[in-house]
């Protein structure tokens, strides 16, 4: 007789060795399976393919007010840009290339691939306390791209609207935000005054206040957060990171040039005697050694070869003065919030492996509008109807391909404003500011050398000599600035065109690029086209959006904090010191 405990012990020993053939079975099953379905899926041949994403990365860098001649590559001496340059010279240069006049206009054509007259975005700038914004009916960029599967980020100046949190980068398909959501900002504490007595805190992540870095140079904060972002993506996916940069912008108007010492120091030099300017001009550099990391970053990371990088500013230079700015268009005429080719010709560059052309200077039209097609297209997506923008990839690539002949640079009927440019003729009418920017802006900078080697040697260089788009060698990089390099003689006065005085302006930029020689008497005919093709462009504008000034918006009310402040109850006890916000007289 065997005992109970011996009975017990062999029944375990039994249902162990059941146990044991039902799961070498169910394994061998899984294995089969595994084997079957491998069968299906395409294979890998090394890591770097796996996670390697077939769409390619898109890295929109957006500096803020930069002129036309504050780059190396246009052929100023005065401040060093070697990564910008790089990139310039290693990929396409882009010399025929509009923005608008100002910030929110050109950032809503950016990102809705729409010109500001049929989005209501064409006059003028957002004010902080302003309870408007860029219309929620308009699909963005980041979410036709958030539909590609792409991760999604925006670093920097927003500038399209906050009073209400839907309007805000996070809310409009952007994955994060780290930013600040006014027209521009202190670059250490981080404060935006935008009209007396109306200023508070304005740096975010998301939602939520960023008080924690206040006394950390803007420019800097931002070029981290980009190479954290860099560094932290998921590489088996693709990536659209808009580095939208406050830099040059003015700060503050009580401070508006800002820039560590050490920095300007740098720039206390014989060609830059303007101490003002030697400031720009270390804002200028660290704009372009936070290029310099974005670049190194994407190469570390392994996802250069797959990207896109395009570097424009939004709008011409600040110069002479406005926004108690320096920057420099020279020898284009006007700047910043004017329709003349300083204030709307901008500093533009695209670099890729993707191209199948590069190391050239593109003369054909083309605009921030063009971007959301043209990327879109790269990126596998469908067409969008009802936009302005064209897909000029296939331009890009391919010389004897052209973009289009004609574009519309500005209305605005409440400035008595309006320009178009057809083929090589640029008509404008009416002008901002009573003329006092109807000149060339800025300095020349054509004095000292240009540190050729600071490029070779430059951050973004080196990332891009593991690519297939390194940096040409030095005989080209020379012709391409010559090509880029625009040149004019002195103005006579028998031919300028007065605006102020009523007078048609109409120029052969192909002959004429700083507009010094008025064609209208000459060619009336052409004159009268112009003016028909404006006239058909304004049948389709809509009114602008813009709100007067809400005295609730005060960031006093809210912990001197710039707020979403429509989506909070008023606060009612403050309500008897409410005072009307009297904009300044700057934008
Ligand atoms: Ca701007």
């Amino acid at each position: 007789m065997m005992s109970a405990e011996a009975m017990e012990t062999k029944k375990i020993s039994r249902l162990r060795s059941r146990l044991v053939v039902v799961l070498v079975a169910s394994t061998v099953a899984m294995l089969v399976v595994l084997v079957v379905l491998s069968l299906f899926v395409p294979r890998a041949t090394s890591s770097e393919e796996q996670n390697k994403p077939t769409k390619p990365n898109i890295i929109f860098i957006l500096a803020d007010d930069l002129g036309w001649n504050d780059v190396g590559f246009h052929g100023s001496n005065q401040i060093p840009t070697p990564n910008i340059d790089a990139l310039a010279y290693s990929g396409i240069i882009l010399n025929d290339y509009y923005a608008t006049p100002l910030c929110t206009p050109s950032r809503s054509a950016l990102f809705t691939g729409k010109h500001p007259i049929h989005t209501g975005m064409q006059h003028e700038v957002i004010y902080g306390f302003e309870p408007w914004g860029l219309g929620l009916e308009e699909r963005l960029l980041p979410e036709y791209f958030k539909d590609l599967g792409y991760a999604t980020h925006l670093v920097g100046k927003w500038h399209l609207g906050h009073f209400k949190k839907e309007y805000t980068p996070t809310f409009r398909g952007f994955d994060s935000h780290f930013g600040y959501w006014c027209g521009h900002t202190d670059y250490y504490d981080h404060n935006s005054e935008e009209a007396l007595a109306f200023w508070g805190h304005d740096l975010k992540s998301g939602m939520m206040t960023r008080r924690d870095l206040v006394g950390n140079y803007t420019t800097t904060l931002f070029s981290d957060e980009a190479v954290r972002l860099i560094d932290a993506h998921d590489a088996s996916e693709p990536m659209l990171l808009v580095v939208s940069h406050s830099a040059p912008h003015a700060g503050n108007p009580a401070i508006p040039l800002q820039a560590p010492d050490d920095i300007v120091d740098k720039f206390k030099v014989e060609n830059i005697p303007d101490p003002r300017r030697q400031i720009y001009a270390a804002m200028v550099w660290l704009l372009d050694r936070s290029v310099g990391q974005i670049i190194s970053a994407l190469s570390r990371k392994g996802m250069l070869d797959n990207s896109i990088v395009i570097f424009s500013s939004d709008n011409g230079g600040a110069g002479a003065n406005y926004n108690r700015n320096v920057a420099s268009n020279w020898p284009l005429r006007g700047g910043k919030d004017t329709i003349w080719e300083g204030g709307v010709k901008v500093a533009g560059l695209i670099w890729s492996p993707l191209l199948k052309e590069a190391n050239k200077v593109f003369n054909k039209i083309c605009s921030i509008q063009d971007w959301l097609p043209t990327l879109l297209a790269v990126a596998g997506g469908k067409s969008v109807d009802g936009i302005d923008g064209k897909n000029i990839w296939p331009a890009l690539n391919n010389s004897s391909r052209d973009t289009y002949d004609q574009i519309l640079v500005q209305i605005d009927d409440l400035r008595n404003i309006s320009a178009v440019r057809k083929g090589r003729y640029k008509f404008l009418s009416g002008t901002t500011w009573k003329g006092r920017y109807d000149v060339s802006i800025g300095s020349e900078g054509r004095k000292g050398e240009y540190d050729l080697r600071g490029i070779q040697t430059s951050e973004a260089a080196s990332a891009l000599k593991r690519t297939t788009r390194p940096l040409p060698n030095k005989f080209v990089i020379k012709n391409l600035r010559n090509l880029a390099t625009v040149t004019c003689p002195p103005d006579d006065d028998r031919f300028i065109c007065k605006p102020l005085e009523g007078e048609d302006c109409l120029f052969d930029l192909s002959q004429d690029p700083c507009e010094a020689i008025n064609l209208a008497r000459k060619y009336p005919h052409i004159v009268n086209h112009m003016k028909s093709l404006l006239a058909t462009y304004n049948e389709t504008a809509v009114q602008p959006r813009n709100q007067e000034g809400d005295p609730l918006s005060n960031p006093k009310f809210w912990r001197y904090e710039w707020t979403n402040w429509k989506d909070y109850k008023d606060p009612p006890h403050l309500k008897s010191h409410l005072v009307f916000p009297e904009k300044r007289l700057e934008a």
